[in-house]
């Protein structure tokens, strides 16, 4: 019989183990404040790497059940979830994920409640999403609610008592689409003072919530508006609300997916009529940064992983850490995540400043433009690096029990999810509708990168360089026709994502060389803008017959 056996990999406290997560909150959060939040950082970097990897394999190996009916035959639309997934609410809810954001004790808030996040994410069977659209309600709730509902729900939503916590769900696609919500069909009915709704919900995430954001027009109406629906009577049972089946998905198999139907479920509305798609969006940008921070948790998990795995397993009669070209592959890995940290915690520094009030009216228009971006871009980058690092395994890479498939079957939804590349990238060109936006981003950049360390001259250069690109084709966008910059925005927004990180990454580098002798945020920054910042398409390039005939080429 044979003796050989593979060594699993081991992570250990992953708040302690974070180069990059340390130096960052270093830099960004005053001592004092940096030695009130590390006891729970380091607290939840151990859970995550003990108990809620426990929990989040029992929560994928019990997906949730839908119940249509009891024994005898009575309509009651249970969804049962696994105690572990109860069990990382509890968690979520002590550990304060949604709560940090909204003590506001200082203006690094955003920042640690992201550290918070990125830390449990990975771990949690994805019970991020519900904790992503509830603090999107959250804020939406404190911005637009009357004084009543606010006091009723708002605390219930950024509540540290796992009993008293509620979570919430933004229920906006319906079967028409989740990208174009201007043909969402539900009807919002008068009843008194409140409304009913009426209408078919396609992807409703989190059907487990306590309440729910959602859009309809209010019969007679052409416009849509902001409802909020308390989903459950005193009894914990569904109002009038029919579920019609579970979605079967790819991955975030713990977390309930539901079609449903409204059918006269209770609404209140929220912040005047119509607007509707306005007011969400402040939920979406939200969610969107979630998403980017529940990238970065992911492409950090990864690598964690390939790199213990790497000093364990032999082939060729060494490790795979002596091995040249793994190594290289590592590298790479780090650099592409380092990139897409600093873009993830850039954007969730403006939005704490935006929510103390301190930020400047650029920082504002800096971080419109930085939420798409971050969120399509660090969602690309953690399918591709997730795919990596499951080749890092080998075969063990594609095998289930390992707990590596997961990641990449997880990651998938990031690109989909609140967006898709496209639909994002077509929101960086509604958010540049603002003139001065895309100044206050590259003046920003410029500032950023004036003093260096000599090590990063050319990398510095690289930056100026794409910075001078992009304002050209920028300028240039003026007198194109709309088809043609659509076609090009992804590659305009990938340029900008690429040259916001490249700028980020050179001023990191030149802190932490200095403060913290660190050469190796210099190594990545080098290799990031070695890479090439921009790739631009011309107007004419992007937009083509030539593209059509290839494009299309069986349904033409
Ligand atoms: C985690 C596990 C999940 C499990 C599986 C889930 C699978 C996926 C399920 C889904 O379906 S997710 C899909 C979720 N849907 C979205 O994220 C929506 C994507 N679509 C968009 O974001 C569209 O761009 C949008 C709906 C906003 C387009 O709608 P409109 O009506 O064509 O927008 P319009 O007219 O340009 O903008 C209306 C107003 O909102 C404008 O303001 P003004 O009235 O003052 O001009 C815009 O500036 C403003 N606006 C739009 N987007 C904004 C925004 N303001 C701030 N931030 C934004 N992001």
């Amino acid at each position: 019989m044979s003796s050989f056996f593979q060594e699993p990999p081991r992570l250990g406290n992953q708040y302690d183990d974070d180069r990059v997560l340390r130096s960052y909150l270093r830099r960004y959060l005053t001592p004092h404040v940096l030695a009130g939040a590390e006891p729970g950082l380091r607290r939840l970097g151990g859970r995550a790497a003990g108990e809620m990897i426990e929990l989040a394999r029992e929560a994928e190996g019990a997906p949730p059940v839908h119940v249509p009916f009891d024994p005898w035959g009575r309509r009651v639309d249970e969804i049962r979830v696994s105690p572990a997934w109860r069990a990382l609410h509890r968690i979520a809810a002590e550990e304060g994920i949604v709560a940090t954001a909204y003590e506001r004790m200082h203006e690094g808030a955003r920042l640690h409640q992201f550290a918070l996040l990125y830390l449990y994410h990975p771990s949690s069977a994805i019970y991020s999403c519900p904790l992503a659209m509830t603090d999107g309600a959250a804020r939406v709730l404190e911005i637009e609610a009357d004084e009543e509902l606010r006091r009723e729900i708002f605390p219930h939503l950024v509540s540290r008592d796992p009993n008293e916590m509620w979570t919430a769900g933004q229920w906006m696609t319906e079967r028409r689409g989740g990208s174009d919500v201007s043909g969402i069909d539900t009807v919002a009915k008068r009843d008194g003072d409140a409304f009913r709704l009426y209408g078919n919900k396609w992807f409703t995430s989190a059907t487990t919530s306590e309440i729910a954001l959602t859009l309809a027009k209010i019969e007679g109406s052409s416009e849509l508006s902001l409802f909020m629906l308390r989903l459950r009577d005193n009894d914990g049972r569904l109002r009038q609300i029919r579920i019609d089946r579970l979605k079967d998905k790819l991955g975030t198999r713990a977390l309930p997916t539901a079609e449903l139907a409204l059918e006269g479920t209770p609404a209140y509305l929220i912040g005047g009529e119509g607007g509707g798609v306005k007011k969400i969006a402040t939920v979406l940008n939200i969610t969107r940064l979630y998403n980017a921070c529940c990238a970065v948790g992911f492409m950090r998990r990864g690598l964690a992983l390939a790199r213990d795995y790497a000093t364990r397993r032999h082939a060729f009669g060494r490790p795979l850490c002596n091995q040249p070209l793994h190594v290289e592959t590592l590298a790479k890995l780090q650099v592409d995540f380092e990139a897409s940290f600093h873009l993830a915690f850039f954007a969730a520094q403006l939005l704490g400043k935006q929510e103390m009030g301190t930020a400047t009216t650029q920082e504002r228009e800096i971080l419109r433009l930085l939420t798409p971006l971050a969120k399509l871009f660090t969602a690309k980058k953690a399918v591709a690096v997730v795919s990596e690092v499951l080749e890092c395994f080998g075969g063990a890479g594609y095998v289930e029990d390992t707990g590596l498939p997961v990641l990449l079957r997880d990651s998938q939804v990031l690109t989909i999810w609140e967006g898709t590349t496209n639909v994002l990238s077509l929101d960086l060109l509604r958010a540049l509708r603002c003139e001065d936006a895309l100044e206050a981003l590259v003046n920003d950049l410029a500032r950023r990168i004036e003093r260096i360390p000599a090590a990063l001259t050319p990398a510095q250069q690289s930056v100026r360089v794409a910075i001078d690109q992009l304002r050209r084709h920028f300028g240039g966008l003026a007198s194109a026709d709309r088809t043609h910059i659509e076609a090009g925005a992804r590659h305009l927004a990938i340029s900008l994502s690429r040259t916001i990180a490249g700028a980020l990454l050179i001023e990191h580098a030149g802190w932490s060389l200095e403060r913290e002798n660190d050469i190796r945020p210099l190594i990545s920054a080098r290799r990031w803008c070695e890479e090439g910042l921009v790739r631009l398409l011309s107007p004419s390039e992007s937009w083509s017959e030539e593209s059509r005939s290839i494009a299309l080429d069986d349904v033409d």
